[in-house]
């Protein structure tokens, strides 16, 4: 005899007598039986289970019914769908799927040091050594299938296209703003819907026109082209700024007769270019800050015979191609008379020039002051650039910029708290200001493109640094836009490195970071580039883009509820800033290479000299 509780467990094993006929009511009658033959433990364990099932099956529903409904709306998150951007009434939604890999592990604004963890994971997982990160999986990249590799570059090219094609549609609406309201004008006034004139020459439509070629823009270029062929008209009593109408008419027309062939612009470019020659008639060959294009007349501003060390000395590259396209060497003579003085001149400390050059004496004035920003800025790319456009054989321009770039690091270059991020100040008297214009975030690009040709890799090495911290200009900014001027913080105990002055919180749509982002990522192919300009897209279309067409400067980008537009689109958006975007998201060397071209200051590609010149 067994124990009672042994019985327990064999009683389930008892047989049923009584026919087998497969009914309902043989089947209900059976189930009843077998549950009175169960003891009570089994009855009450089963009883437990069942209610067991249950309460599970009550705690999950809402998640499985939210996760059916969201597969069937297409709005689950994780698909890669994202709603965003907003324009200032809050009116413009643009959809675009962010890739599975770049929504891993990074994350726009909060705590700098969060930022500082999350970028380093960023950096880990794309540094692309032994793993694939794809659909949130990782992947040992020897395991991947045939497949998956196909799979992978198909949706990277859509990825990348939809980055394009969002460039395109800011250009778009930028230009619709220009179009229905300043058409013909300098420069657009999006939020009274008016424009204004600088020199009343169509700038914003010239800066923009090889922009739209490289976008692919068609219609809209073509009628741009037919308004630079029939209405543009340089004989204007007017006076324009010699630098100013250089880089961006001067430029823009000519890297659009490079690009296009058409024959209209280069008849437009020796027109302006010959307008603006009366600017180098001065005692010491140092131009004149200022040309009359229609009497043929130049000057110093009202207030001072002084020019500025950045202006005089970034006109060349589009003078010497101008001599190069008419055969007639007086364009680049003068140009290059400059820099020959320059490249002689007392003054300088370690290669780093003064921000002011008498237009008498030709020497420099304002000594003492050094920084990599506004005044002297594009002197240094310049130097690469006339060493590169050239064929790389003129030594004095080399030799200045690698002194230059020693002199940065000298005196120069100091490391922020909390990040340690490397910056450029300025140096006023021997004293170092942790001071950085938005203007030096040009520097990473040309450092990167120094190196891409030929120079110091540790140039590189600075680029990649410098491009963090012009980054973090715009991360740790509530808006996520850059101020036009950061001071860092270089004490212990700080709890964010960019701090700024009331008087310095305004965002013009300037280009530098997304100019050096391009340069980074044609170099490096690292993706986080991309990821960061396409952040900086996002908060252009939130914070700065007008519905009713354009995009506006703003006053304030730390107050993301109220950034005040100061009701201007300065042309460089359309020259520059758009333009680098797109080439910046580009996946195609070949559009406009950087061994076959050199970008002049306002973004526009001008031809690097075939060998034989
Ligand atoms: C542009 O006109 C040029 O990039 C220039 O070199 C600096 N200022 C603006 C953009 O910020």
């Amino acid at each position: 005899m067994l124990p009672p509780s042994e019985r327990d467990f064999v009683s389930l094993t008892l047989s049923e007598s009584g026919s087998y006929t497969n009914g309902k009511q043989w089947r209900r009658q059976s189930c009843w039986r077998k549950w009175k033959q169960l003891s009570r433990l089994q009855r009450s364990l089963i009883l437990f289970t069942l209610m067991l099932l249950l309460v599970c099956g009550i705690v999950t529903s809402p998640t499985i019914i939210a996760h059916w409904r969201d597969d069937a709306l297409g709005e689950n998150t994780d698909d890669g769908k994202q709603p965003f951007v907003l324009d200032l009434k809050n009116e413009y939604k643009f959809i675009l799927p962010e890739p599975p890999s770049e929504k891993k592990g990074f994350r726009k604004r909060g705590p700098p040091v969060l930022q500082g963890r999350l970028q380093s994971r960023t950096n880990a997982s794309e540094g692309g050594k032994p793993v694939v990160s794809w659909r949130e999986a990782v992947i040992d990249k020897g395991q991947v299938l045939d497949t998956d590799i196909k799979e992978a570059e198909i949706q990277e090219i859509t990825h990348a296209e939809s980055r394009l094609e969002a460039v395109r549609e800011a250009f778009r609406h930028a230009w619709k703003g220009y179009k229905d309201f300043a058409w013909g004008h300098d420069e657009l006034k999006p939020i009274s819907k008016s424009y204004g004139e600088w020199f009343g020459l169509g700038l914003t439509l010239i800066d923009a026109l090889d922009t739209m070629w490289i976008l692919g823009l068609k219609d809209e270029f073509a009628e741009a082209r037919e308004w630079v062929a029939t209405e543009l008209s340089f004989d204007k009593n007017v006076d324009v700024n010699l630098f100013e109408s250089t880089i961006r008419i001067l430029g823009g027309l000519l890297s659009t007769y490079h690009l296009t062939g058409d024959s209209v612009f280069l008849e437009k470019a020796k027109d302006i270019g010959s307008r603006l020659m009366p600017a180098f008639n001065t005692a010491s060959k140092i131009p004149y800050s200022d040309v009359n294009i229609g009497k043929g007349t130049a000057h110093s501003p009202q207030w001072t015979s002084d020019s500025t060390v950045a202006e005089v000395t970034s006109v060349q590259l589009e003078f010497r191609e101008l001599s190069r396209l008419t055969g007639d060497p007086k364009y680049k003579l003068a140009v290059m008379e400059v820099m020959n003085q320059v490249h002689k001149l007392d003054g300088k400390t370690d290669g780093l020039v003064p921000m002011f050059i008498n237009t008498n004496s030709g020497k420099f004035t304002h000594q003492g002051i050094y920084t990599l920003g506004a005044r002297a800025d594009s002197y240094y790319e310049y130097l690469l650039k006339q060493w590169i456009q050239g064929g790389k054989k003129e030594n004095d321009l080399l030799e200045d910029y690698l002194q230059a770039v020693e002199g940065v690091k000298k005196n120069l270059l100091r490391k922020s708290n909390p990040l340690g991020l490397t910056f450029v100040g300025e140096l006023s008297h021997g004293h170092l200001s942790p001071k950085m214009d938005h203007l030096v975030c040009f520097l990473p690009g040309t450092l990167a493109l120094g190196a891409h040709h030929g120079l110091p890799a540790d140039h590189m090495e600075l680029a990649k640094e410098l491009i963090e911290t012009c980054y973090q200009m715009y991360a740790q900014m509530e808006t996520g836009l850059s101020p036009e001027i950061a001071h860092f913080n270089m004490h212990e105990g700080s709890k964010q490195d960019v701090e700024v002055k009331i008087a310095d919180r305004h965002n013009l749509l300037r280009p530098e970071t997304v100019e050096s982002l391009f340069y980074l990522y044609r170099f490096t192919k690292d993706k986080k580039y991309q990821l960061w300009g396409w952040e900086i897209l996002q908060n252009f279309n939130k914070y700065t883009r007008v519905s009713t067409g354009g995009y506006s400067s703003i006053n304030n980008v730390r107050d993301p509820d109220y950034p005040n537009p100061r009701d201007k689109m300065e042309s460089f958006f359309l020259g520059e800033t758009l333009k680098y975007f797109y080439l910046l998201f580009s996946e195609d060397p070949d559009l406009i290479s950087l061994d076959k071209y050199v970008f002049n200051t306002e973004a526009h590609p001008l031809p690097i000299w075939p060998e034989a010149e």
